[in-house]
């Protein structure tokens, strides 16, 4: 078979492709990205004609991708963890309509915060919605893991969660791809009532669902991502969950591990492998890359003191673990050797803190709201999630907030109704989309004063310039709101443009009402986009 060498991303897209699917639903999110750009761009995927355009929200993909399992056909939702959080209801739900084509639902978490407001663990997701969970430990498994899962959520009829971490998710390797498999074919539910969940369908369905548990729990006994290996030195036995599995056999390259070890990679955990091990070994160390959901269930509430990880500070409390880290724990390294190794790491990778590109349109935006606010006394700029986020660092101090898509609007609207006027909110074009639109209902409802700066540079930017789902409609979605359209105002955002812009500001800020104010210039980093160039010129933006 074809060996590819594939980023873990890739090697989910690769793996669901191959394995039938027949479309994949996401938004944007590092460290998930991959994964969807993978499949829009590979032409094996156009001739089997798999659907992959970028989803409004991870909501909007999550139903999307369970329509397309309600017909018949394989699907495979993606997002970064907190895109499960806006996902959550349908998600959740899902577990209890069930699937009927294969549906599997990728989750990207990252642990450390590369790029993310928290480090959230998908796995608690996955348990809370009591749904089987796979989590791979290489580029391989996460290509089998995709491949199969379908199987997996055919066969028990519930979707399947595929968690995934950013070191996984980001660093390649060889990947043996299995026989092309062929789509289904578009079948209605056995059952006309799975997916309607009134209270009197929903409780038999959920009974349903609690009856398969045993099942998951039988299969994860003899999963193939879940492994026991003998070991002689039983007064410490190891749980690796996931890429942690990867981590601990870097340590263990030249002199062979010698502790019972059991591999994990498929949830609900194997009951019967936990037992054998919890009793065969003195102690029991659990790695797994995220919150210690494993560690808490085995030390239970009165917390069993064999059992040790990142609880009982064996582990950090927080951040990704790592090869040294582990080390440390199984006391194959001092304290000292872990410092001084990542010191030589820092010393050679350099740090990079992010910041805006030169020529991007939010400074030219944040120069001029500065200045207009300055009469108005700092503190009262409710920001979103995008490039402009970066506005909070020196030398623009420009941001008061940043929290979740979608409440720079409703925290302005909030800050506002207390008392704070003006209250200003700044939020990108492809985020006003995503969860802007209904916080900007609410205002308008109330007539707010508020000043809503939609940063419009036609693209997701700060993920690497996907699609945005506002190209060429926010007036116009402004406007069907309620906003009144003499105060919906365009401007590009230049330097030469300043004195205009500021003016601009200063008298939406007077307004007592709903002002959106448009700065509109096209992201830099997306000139030589062709496509896009294309569109812009379709819809008349420059
Ligand atoms: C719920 C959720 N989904 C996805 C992301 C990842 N993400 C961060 S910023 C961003 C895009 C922002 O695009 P836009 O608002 O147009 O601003 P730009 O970066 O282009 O300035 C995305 C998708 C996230 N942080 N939270
Ligand atoms: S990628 Fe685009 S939007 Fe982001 S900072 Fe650079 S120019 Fe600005």
């Amino acid at each position: 078979m074809q060996k590819l060498l594939l980023l873990g991303a890739e090697a989910i897209a690769q793996g669901a492709i191959d394995g039938g699917m027949s479309g994949v639903y996401a938004y944007p999110g590092t460290p998930s990205t991959e994964i969807t750009e993978y499949v829009q761009h590979y032409d094996l995927a156009k001739e089997r004609n798999i659907h992959s355009q970028w989803s409004t929200n991870e909501k909007t993909a999550m139903e999307a991708g369970l329509g397309m399992s309600y017909a018949g056909k394989r699907a495979m939702v993606c997002m970064k963890h907190v895109g499960l959080n806006v996902a959550a209801d349908a998600f959740i739900n899902s577990a209890i309509t069930g699937s009927n084509g294969g549906l599997l639902v990728t989750v990207a978490d990252d642990p450390s915060m590369h790029s993310s407001q928290n480090e959230q663990d998908s796995r608690y997701y996955g348990k809370f919605a009591q749904i089987p969970i796979l989590e791979p430990s290489s580029q391989q498994e996460a290509y089998d893991m995709a491949y199969f899962g379908f199987q997996m959520s055919e066969k028990f009829r519930v979707p399947i969660m595929i968690r995934i971490t950013t070191r996984l998710a980001h660093s390649r390797a060889g990947v043996e791809r299995k026989e092309l498999l062929d789509q289904n074919e578009l079948t209605l539910p056995s059952n006309p009532k799975q997916f309607v969940l009134l209270p009197s369908i929903a409780r038999v369905q959920y009974k349903g669902l609690l009856d398969s548990f045993a099942g998951f729990i039988e299969d994860s006994e003899h999963s193939q991502f879940n492994h026991y290996y003998e070991g002689t030195d039983k007064s410490l036995g190891i749980i690796a969950c996931g890429l942690a599995y990867n981590y601990l056999m870097e340590n263990y390259q030249e002199n062979a591990l010698t502790h019972p070890l059991l591999k994990i990679g498929q949830y609900p955990m194997p009951r019967s492998k936990v037992e054998k091990l919890m009793e065969e070994c003195d102690e029991v160390l659990i790695l797994e890359d995220g919150y210690p959901i494993i560690e808490e269930l085995l030390k239970g509430y009165l917390g069993k003191e064999k059992v040790h990880g990142r609880l009982d500070g064996s582990l950090p409390r927080d951040g990704e673990l790592n090869p040294n880290l582990i080390a440390k724990a199984l006391k194959l390294a001092s304290e000292e050797e872990v410092i001084e190794i990542d010191k030589e790491i820092q010393d050679i990778v350099k740090a990079r803190p992010p910041a805006m590109c030169v020529g991007c349109g939010h400074i030219d935006a944040y120069n001029a709201l500065n200045e207009a606010l300055s009469e108005y006394g700092v503190g009262r700029v409710f920001s979103d999630i995008g490039c402009y986020t970066l506005g909070a660092l020196p030398p623009y101090n420009a941001i008061n907030s940043c929290v979740d898509m979608g409440a720079s609007i409703t925290m302005a609207k909030g800050a506002a109704d207390a008392g704070l006027v003006p209250a200003v909110s700044v939020i990108g074009d492809s985020t006003f989309t995503h969860s802007g639109i209904t916080g900007l209902i609410d205002a308008v409802n109330e007539e707010s004063p508020i000043t809503v700066i939609v940063s419009d540079n036609f693209t997701t930017g700060m993920t690497g310039g996907q699609d945005s789902a506002a190209l060429g409609k926010i007036e116009d979605i402004c406007e069907g709101v309620g906003v009144d359209p003499e105060h919906i105002i365009v401007f590009t955002p230049l330097k030469k443009n300043h004195d205009m812009m500021v003016e601009i500001i200063k008298k939406e800020l007077a307004y007592k009402g709903v002002s959106v104010i448009i700065p509109r210039r096209q992201c830099v980093q997306t000139t030589r986009n062709v496509a896009l160039n294309e569109r812009i010129t379709e819809l008349n933006l420059r």
